[in-house]
């Protein structure tokens, strides 16, 4: 084995997004792209010396491949040491887990997410800091900078590494241990849910489905839930990660975990339905008859977090992103905590989570998490969730209008027109960045536009701006419309548009969605002109 130096050309396109770096597997086929992208990512680490950096990913197709490519990079940038998943898997709250565990600089995630996977889908690399959460926008910015400017990069020579056995390996002077994917973030679960009434709840008949849709959670989501908490065997389907993910998109919602979802509609439901993501960030709660939106799931949650041992002593904070319903912030009110509004993307809760002032964050787009790492965390959603219901007794369902009995509802959607044209979708942003001033006061399809904006975030810790980042428009009417732009796709633009009105009266809590938005939805078309800019008289997902 040696360390050499290839010469190599910048691409000009590996530009970290929303999360990560994410492009079709072809892209990423390119000779040198990969290793291109990687030694950015490390010469943006000047203290790596000597230090351990954590690899892994969700398994899909590159997966194995980039794992060695990345190891065999990292022997030639001075790292002492590398800890990798067995069969290169982490999911990306166990790598934060890892990386916070065991006082790695940094870490890889390998993952394009929710996106569809295989040798034509999608691949990513994500980076992670020193305190396990995604890279901050001042280091994405330095890594592409340095990607477009790269001229060579090191690597070692030599076999692949085994990656299937546990234990230490060495590669040119640098330690490779292979670790349990497993094994630590199901110590730190252990501290914080309540694993003993998980496993009363489950011996007393209680029955769940687990649908970790071929993706990396199904080995997490298997040894915890079936093997320490006691769910009957077949609880967790579609627990092999796949590198296609049996040619589906592992993407917990309504409309990719369709079956989860109608079963959970059906005359057989069990007691509770969740789902996971690609790589086990993200999670889809559904109760017996009532999907549960993620933005309801974070307020509920913070509602109730007290009754787990890991948050006893109460919460210090909540955070939601911006196009995330406003539930959050009336459970906030309600405990005399601060509630924040972030852009749209974990890194903006790390200095929240890092700084003490938040202890819960999350996402409309179906992430959960909390300090215990600075990743949203799939699997512990559910895990707290069954926390919940443990303590309460009370079912999924009853739970959660309760819940609007007391705070209201949020009725919420968010309706994607999926890689259309990317001019027609700036043109569409600016169209309305151009009409804010003019808005307020203007009655569209009977709502009153009581404020408009594009926001701005001013981080509270560091004081850093991150800059047009959506633009919100809000009605007296108790209604909400976004637009944004979508920053993991990989295909032209995904416009978003996140519609949501909130009702407390008694009479109105049980209403069907599309219909208390129907008014919404109807106006959100008409102010951003969507058909006639974009060709489409439908939004191509509806969550
Ligand atoms: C989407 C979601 C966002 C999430 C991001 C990464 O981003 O909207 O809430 O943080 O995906 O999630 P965008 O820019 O496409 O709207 V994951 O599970 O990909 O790591
Ligand atoms: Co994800």
């Amino acid at each position: 084995m040696a360390l050499k130096t290839v010469p190599t050309q910048p691409f000009p396109d590996q530009k970290p997004g929303t999360s990560g770096l994410r492009k079709k597997v072809p892209v990423f086929r390119q000779p040198h792209y990969v290793e291109n992208f990687v030694q950015a990512i490390f010469d943006t680490i000047p203290d790596r010396d000597g230090e351990t950096l954590v690899i892994g990913g969700d398994g899909r197709f590159l997966n194995r491949e980039v794992v060695q490519t990345a190891i065999r990079i990292a022997a030639a940038n001075g790292f002492g040491r590398v800890l990798v998943g067995q069969g290169g898997l982490l999911s990306t709250p166990a790598a934060s887990c890892v990386i916070r565990k065991h006082g790695a600089v940094g870490g890889l995630v390998l993952s394009a997410s929710h996106n569809p996977g295989g040798p034509e889908g999608d691949f990513g690399i994500k980076f992670n800091t020193r305190n396990g959460g995604p890279a901050p926008e001042s280091i994405t910015a330095a890594i592409f900078e340095r990607a477009k400017a790269i001229t060579e990069y090191r690597i070692a020579d030599g076999p692949d590494l085994d990656l299937e056995r546990l234990g230490d390996a060495t590669v040119e002077g640098m330690t490779v241990t292979v670790i349990d994917p497993v094994a630590d973030y199901a110590a730190l679960m252990r501290e914080l849910v309540d694993f003993d009434a998980i496993r009363a709840l489950f011996a007393g008949g209680f029955r769940m489905r687990f649908d970790a849709m071929s993706a990396v959670t199904g080995p997490y989501a298997r040894a915890i839930l079936e093997g320490e908490l006691g769910a009957a065997p077949g609880t967790v389907v579609n627990a092999v990660p796949q590198e296609d993910f049996g040619g589906h998109h592992p993407d917990p919602n309504p409309v990719h975990a369709r079956e989860l979802f109608d079963l959970m509609h059906g005359p057989d439901a069990p007691d509770f339905g969740a789902a996971s993501d690609g790589d086990g960030d993200r999670n889809m709660i559904v109760a017996p008859g009532l999907f549960v939106t993620p933005s309801d799931s974070l307020a509920i949650l913070a509602a109730h977090a007290h009754r787990a041992p890991g948050y006893a002593g109460g919460l210090a904070g909540i955070a939601r992103s911006m196009p995330t319903s406003r539930a959050a912030d009336r459970v906030a009110e309600k405990l005399g905590i601060r509630a924040y509004e972030t852009p749209t993307g974990w890194k903006f809760f790390g200095n929240l989570l890092d700084a003490g002032l938040i202890t819960l964050c999350g996402e409309e787009s179906a992430g959960t998490g909390s300090n215990h790492v600075r990743e949203k965390d799939g699997l512990w959603a559910v895990l707290l969730w069954l926390n919940i219901l443990a303590a309460t007794g009370k079912p999924a369902q009853e739970l959660v209008r309760a819940h609007w009995a007391e705070f209201g509802r949020d009725y919420y959607t968010r309706h994607d027109y999926e890689e259309i044209d990317a001019g027609a979708a700036n043109r569409l942003m600016e169209g309305l960045r151009a009409r804010i001033g003019a808005l307020p006061g203007t009655k569209i399809g009977g709502l009153t536009v009581e404020a408009a904006d594009d926001f701005r975030y001013v981080d509270p810790v560091d004081g850093s701006v991150t800059e047009a980042q959506g633009v919100r428009i809000t009605f007296t009417e108790d209604a909400r419309i976004v637009y944004r732009l979508s920053g993991t796709g990989t295909a032209g633009a995904t416009l978003r548009v996140y519609i949501e009105r909130y009702e407390a009266a008694r009479n109105r809590l049980e209403l069907p969605v599309a219909e208390v938005l129907a008014p919404v939805v109807a106006v959100a078309r008409e102010l951003a002109d969507i058909e006639r800019l974009t060709g489409r008289a439908e939004p191509s997902v509806v969550t």
